[in-house]
């Protein structure tokens, strides 16, 4: 079973404070576009986003996936 989780605004695999405190200081500073920090997508970095990022900040969210995956068919004999 997987699912996605928005506000790994950094790329570590991890969402937490270093998410959560790229967010708040790109909503401080009132960036638009295209960035990480814009977890919604509508291209405005705000109390929106930061609010979805704390969210899962409280949810311990990581990634977890096989280490040597290479993505081809693993069969067991
Ligand atoms: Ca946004």
């Amino acid at each position: 079973m997987w699912c996605i989780y928005s506000g790994d605004t950094m790329k570590d695999g991890v969402i937490d404070g270093t998410d959560l405190g790229q967010a708040n200081n790109d909503a401080s500073n009132y960036f638009t576009g295209y960035v990480r920090s814009d977890v919604n997508g509508d291209r405005i970095v705000d109390a929106s986003d930061v609010m979805i990022i704390s969210n899962n900040v409280f949810k311990y969210v990581t990634t977890m996936k096989p280490s040597s995956f290479t993505g081809g068919i693993l069969i067991n004999p």
